[in-house]
């Protein structure tokens, strides 16, 4: 529920007032028993939105909406909410409204499936079903537009890429959790200046800067959109591309806030989300970040080499051994190991992307 509210609290709510329920089953009509869903609406003055932490179906929310008097939101729609209002590049935005169409169209049908109950024949051909049929004709024709702009945006920026790959500096990404210190690690390591808030979400958009390492050694560092319990498949099919800096790398750095309460769970949602991405074999340091919250001078049993590291982008503690972390696990992959020929003065200091 704490993290529920820092969701509200990043799409821009002020949080009046949290309710627990605990049931066996869910409730087929209101998710929430409906005697739960009579007393929240008591609780309801002045509140402009109600939002449930479980995924709602298209009739359930239809159901509560019309009980409370008020909106609902799912935990999916809150995230999509907080996506399109941090979407900022064309791409960005293209992907979040793709990923909220595919979360609307099953809730579209959900509203005349008390006609298609009534099986086939008189009286389930109304004007209703009509429309229905014509506003998913609509939302399917616009998202197979998306999906074409998408590739053209991406086949540009394929071509873009070609020259960079020419350059042999492997690619490291920073993975984690939203709020984790990725973009904090970012700037510390790089000076990239990516934005850095206390907001779940923070960034959509990917970075790329370059990493200057030990024993001369360069890479390219990734920045980009933090992972969640729950996350919305529709979010992670829509953000594949966003991922390719990710799906590309040689190291991913999965930043954990080891400060948290829940600092376990983060890191196995985080784990289970790169299991989905087909990463889970790929060279990963786990980097424990915000080491300065943990009080006085914590001790960790892990050494060099271990492919783990305590941090904090705060206060810089511990990214000098993370630097040295990268290269022990780049030494250790045969094709990286030799550094590349030319350090590369004369290219640019920064790429972006
Ligand atoms: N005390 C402390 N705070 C940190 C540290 N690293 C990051 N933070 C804070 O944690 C919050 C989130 O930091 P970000 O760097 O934006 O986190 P992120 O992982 O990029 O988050 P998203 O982009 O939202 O996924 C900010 O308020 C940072 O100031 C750290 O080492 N110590
Ligand atoms: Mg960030």
């Amino acid at each position: 529920m704490a993290e529920l509210e820092q969701l509200a609290r990043s799409a821009g709510a002020r949080v009046a007032e949290s309710l627990l329920q605990e049931r066996d089953r869910l409730d087929p009509a209101y998710l929430i028993g409906k005697g739960k869903a009579e007393e929240i609406r008591g609780r309801c003055a002045g509140v402009d939105v109600v939002i449930l932490d479980e995924e709602l179906s298209g009739s359930q929310q239809r159901n509560l909406e019309k009980l409370l008097g008020v909106r609902v939101v799912d935990r999916t729609g809150l995230i999509l909410d907080i996506f399109a209002q941090r979407a900022q590049t064309r791409e960005g935005k293209l992907q979040v409204e793709l990923a909220q169409l595919d979360y609307l169209l099953p809730r579209l049908a959900g509203a005349w499936t008390h006609l298609e109950r009534l099986g086939g024949g008189i009286g389930t051909r109304g004007p209703g079903e009509t429309q229905l049929e014509s506003d998913k004709r609509q939302i399917k024709t616009r998202m197979a537009k998306i999906r074409r702009d998408l590739e053209q945006v991406r086949r540009h920026r394929a071509l873009l890429r070609r020259p960079r790959r020419k350059i042999p500096f492997p690619i490291v990404a920073l993975v984690g959790y939203t709020n984790a210190g990725k973009s904090s690690l970012m700037n510390a390591l790089t000076h990239a200046g990516v934005a850095v808030r206390d907001q779940l979400f923070a960034t959509l958009d990917p970075t790329l800067r370059r990493l200057m390492l030990p024993e001369g050694r360069v890479a390219l560092l990734s920045d980009t959109v933090g992972f969640i319990r729950k996350i919305p498949h529709q979010l992670v099919a829509a953000f594949q591309a966003t991922l390719e800096e990710v799906q590309e790398a040689e190291i991913l750095l999965h930043v954990v806030d080891i400060s948290h309460a829940h600092a376990e769970l983060q890191q196995a949602a985080v784990e289970g989300v790169l299991g989905d991405l087909g990463l889970a074999d790929r060279p990963t340091i786990l980097v424990y970040n915000k080491i300065d919250r943990l009080g006085e001078r914590p001790q960790f049993p892990w050494g060099p080499g271990s492919g783990r590291v305590a941090t904090s982008a705060k206060t810089g503690v511990g990214l000098d051994d993370l630097r040295r972390e990268i290269v022990t696990v780049l030494n250790k992959t045969p094709l990286l190991a030799a550094p590349p020929s030319r350090a590369g003065k004369s290219e640019r200091s920064e790429v972006s992307c």
